[in-house]
């Protein structure tokens, strides 16, 4: 199986990437509840309010860089959506490796700049010319068919600086993933939420398999990512600065907005991740992409 904790196919990532992780469940709740005023429990976790995510929808516009990655298809885009994704450059779309692992570029589109998924007449829509996967990472790249020219894609952080991720610090992640594990709702208009980024020995104890030189934590209770957020950005704005810093992916967690189980994100500043992906044998043609 492929290192990062991939479903096995598509039709699993869709229904739940928190599968993977199932495992460390209980040992990230018993850590991460100590001392709080409301230890969460098995049952809480079926109770309507602790899983809803907390959003809020954004106004058409908001957020152009944003992707929505779609299966092909006649039906309504709303209903052919499995994840979200984020322009990098004119060519180059970012996402998860886990929604696209079982994917044939013919399969699949994506729609850069639309806030409403069922409006056709928002964004701009792309046929996927090769999908590259990360050899070691929940990280992707889709090349498009034709740039994408008039929208500004993501800032990366500066590779080997954790200046972004300081614990605490506010970040925003945003999709048109589950709203409401309990009664499950695809939303047809792009929500975001701010998330507090959670520092790495949280997240480490929540998560055994939790890498720090290449993942970030970002939640807290009643706030989080969810299925169908997956592959889209988590992202912060800084003062003085034109544009967003993404710093995560959306890769995982267990369940959603759950007290002590914060989102696994594939942290976009690791040096590892990248150089990795330089010294691939797409790495060449990938960079150059980049550039353009
Ligand atoms: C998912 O199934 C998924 N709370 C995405 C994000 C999170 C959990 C599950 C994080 O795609």
């Amino acid at each position: 199986m492929h290192p990062f904790n991939a479903p096995a196919h598509r039709a699993a990532a869709r229904r739940s990437a928190s599968v993977a992780v199932a495992a460390g469940t209980v040992l990230g709740l018993v850590a991460v509840s100590v001392g709080t005023a409301h230890a969460a429990t098995a049952t809480d976790r079926g109770r309507p309010g602790v899983q809803i995510i907390g959003g809020v929808e954004k106004p058409n516009g908001s957020y152009p860089f944003m992707a929505a990655l779609l299966s092909k298809g006649k039906g309504n885009p709303r209903d052919r959506h499995f994840c979200g994704g984020s322009l990098l450059s004119p060519y180059l779309v970012m996402t998860a490796a886990h929604c696209v692992v079982d994917e044939k570029p013919k399969q699949m589109e994506t729609v850069v700049g639309r806030t409403v998924l069922s409006d056709k007449k928002q964004g701009h829509l792309r046929n996927v010319r090769t999908i590259t996967l990360h050899e070691d990472y929940d990280f992707a790249l889709l090349e498009l068919d034709k740039p994408v020219y008039g929208i500004a894609p993501v800032n990366l952080p500066t590779q080997g600086t954790d200046a972004l991720i300081r614990p605490g610090a506010k970040a925003t992640v945003a999709g048109w993933g589950n709203t409401d594990t309990e009664v499950p709702t695809h939303p047809d208009r792009l929500r975001a939420v701010d998330v507090p980024i959670v520092s790495h020995i949280e997240c480490k104890a929540s998560y055994p398999d939790y890498d720090k030189t290449v993942n970030v934590c970002a939640g807290v209770e009643g706030k989080d990512s969810c299925q169908g957020d997956s592959g889209g950005p988590l992202f912060r704005t800084l003062k003085g600065r034109k544009g967003v810093y993404q710093i995560g992916i959306v890769a995982y967690g267990d369940g959603c907005a759950a007290q002590g189980a914060p989102g696994v994100y594939t942290y976009t500043g690791s040096a590892k991740l990248w150089d990795t992906l330089w010294k691939s044998a797409d790495g060449k043609r990938l960079k150059r992409l980049l550039g353009r």
